[in-house]
């Protein structure tokens, strides 16, 4: 089933916001399989926005970014690259819809809260980046067949659950 990275960023941390985070992604019937609270390292950070290498926010993102811990989690899904990025709304918090975790929570473009995988080849880079093989696990959530329908989990053998 497909994974994702999340992480939820030093201000959503330090506004106390990660408990109300993390119920829209377990009320949605999605399944954590890996979670740890790190300050992330400013190597692995550079690495992971080296898409925005040019732009004038960088350096005030990386500083951000590292300036306390942050949440990592990864999840797994059908879709769940999409459904998450859905969930977790656009960029500008000012601008993000109603309903979506920026949208409700967030003013801002740097202080935005959350990060999330933009797709599924992104995701697999971006987890082996920040997680180890041995902190990922694999276990049987007790709702999952009450999640998906039987033809949405078919491919899958029951280690997979
Ligand atoms: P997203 O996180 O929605 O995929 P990206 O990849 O464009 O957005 O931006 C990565 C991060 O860079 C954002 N989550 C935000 O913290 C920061 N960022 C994006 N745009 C701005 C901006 N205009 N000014 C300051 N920080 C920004």
């Amino acid at each position: 089933m497909e994974r994702t990275l999340i992480i939820f960023k030093p201000d959503a941390v330090n506004r106390g916001l990660a408990g109300k985070m993390v119920t829209r992604f377990e009320d949605k019937g999605l399944k954590i399989i890996a979670i740890k609270m790190e300050t992330l390292n400013p190597y692995k950070l550079k690495e992971h926005y080296a898409h925005h290498k040019e732009k004038d926010f960088y350096d005030e993102l990386i500083k951000f970014m590292t300036s306390i811990p942050s949440i990592l989690f990864v999840v797994e899904g059908k879709e769940v690259c999409a459904v998450v990025r859905k969930m977790i709304g656009s960029t500008l918090g000012r601008e993000a819809e109603p309903g979506t975790i920026r949208g409700d929570f967030s003013v801002s473009n740097q202080a935005n809260l959350i990060h999330a995988s933009e797709n599924v080849d992104v995701a697999e880079d971006e987890i082996k980046r920040f997680f180890d093989k041995s902190e990922i696990h694999s276990y049987q959530k007790m709702d999952f067949d009450w999640v998906y329908a039987k033809k949405e989990k078919g491919y899958l053998d029951s280690k997979d659950k």
